[in-house]
């Protein structure tokens, strides 16, 4: 029997690329991003297609007439830009990639908690420009994070696994809100307090770290409103989707410096950045690196291959979205 014919449409990290050129009769972009229309054309050529973040499997790609794809096992665990819905209609299988990146994506945020607290980005920007003085007691001041308050907006695998980090790491107390509110055994775990809102979850937050999937239900959360319920010392981290914060609202906010800080891995229209981010001294920006480590990057190909292994032996893929 033939092997399936899958398009990848972006290049995954060697061994996972490997797998799948072995296992299917595989063709990997080796270019730019695909457009609208050599998507649909993908959907008449290929078996399956293993997407990435910002490739837009829309209902008019799902829904192409006579198409040939039967699976989008997406490369990511975010999902925004399939129309889970409009996959359901066409009978197309959709997959991600949950678990594998929860830790690595913990870490950038981990990461940004410290580059902002304790002003990381303005001291090497003084070291590289020459700028720096020396050594002094009041030098470059920032704030501890042992035993303040780490607000999660999202408590899923991410969530989570940076509540862990960060009250291992930092003794930080937790707090969170999340759509749903997480099993009781979590919660002890964790010793993790539950806000009904992400007003009152923003009021009490040192650090107030975004954890919820993209999608309309969670855009422009975090908008001026929002911003003016969190204190002049309090971090916004942001690993989660760009669409999540207003950014012209935050720019003005990290301006007038009613919130401290700002660590961003994600952004609303990557990879263009609001340009009045750029020249603050009181943000840290990241090229949305959440999931960039050897490890976990070969992990969500396999992941995703394994979703394509099921699917092609007549079983339930494991990560099913539609
Ligand atoms: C990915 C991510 O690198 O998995 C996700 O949802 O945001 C990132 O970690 C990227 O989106 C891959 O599709």
């Amino acid at each position: 029997m033939s092997k399936p014919k899958i398009l990848v449409t972006r290049r995954w990290p060697g061994a996972a690329e490997d797998y799948v050129r072995e296992h299917y009769d595989a063709t990997i972009n080796m270019g730019e991003r695909l457009s609208k229309d050599q998507l649909i054309a993908a959907m008449h050529e290929y078996d399956g297609i293993c997407p990435s973040g910002g490739d837009k499997i829309d209902a008019e790609v799902l829904g192409t007439p006579g198409a040939r794809v039967k699976i989008v096992a997406n490369f990511g665990v975010g999902f925004e830009h399939i129309d889970v819905a409009a996959a359901k209609a066409a009978g197309i299988v959709a997959t991600n990639t949950p678990d594998v990146l929860s830790d690595a994506t913990a870490d950038i945020a981990i990461l940004l908690m410290l580059m902002t607290s304790r002003r990381a980005y303005e001291g090497e920007q003084q070291v590289r420009t020459g700028t720096w003085r020396g050594w002094g007691a009041r030098h470059l001041l920032g704030q501890s994070l042992d035993g303040k308050v780490l607000g999660l907006f999202g408590m899923g695998r991410i969530g989570q696994s940076a509540a862990r980090k960060a009250r291992s790491a930092f003794g930080m107390r937790i707090a969170y809100h999340s759509r749903n509110r997480v099993a009781s055994e979590i919660e002890q775990e964790l010793d993790a307090t539950y806000y009904p809102s992400l007003e009152a979850l923003a009021e009490v937050s040192d650090v107030l770290s975004l954890h919820a999937p993209g999608g309309p239900g969670t855009h422009h959360a975090v908008d001026a409103a929002l911003l003016k319920q969190m204190k002049p010392t309090s971090i916004l981290i942001n690993t989660a989707r760009g669409t999540l914060v207003d950014e012209a609202a935050l720019v003005e906010a990290l301006k007038a410096r009613t919130i401290w800080a700002a660590g961003l891995d994600v952004f609303e229209k990557e990879p263009v950045v609001h340009s009045g981010l750029l020249d603050l001294p009181n943000v840290a920006l990241l090229p949305h690196l959440g999931s960039a480590t050897i490890e976990t990057r070969v992990a969500m190909g396999m992941r995703a291959a394994h979703n394509l292994d099921a699917f092609f032996a007549g079983q339930a893929p494991p990560d099913r979205i539609a």
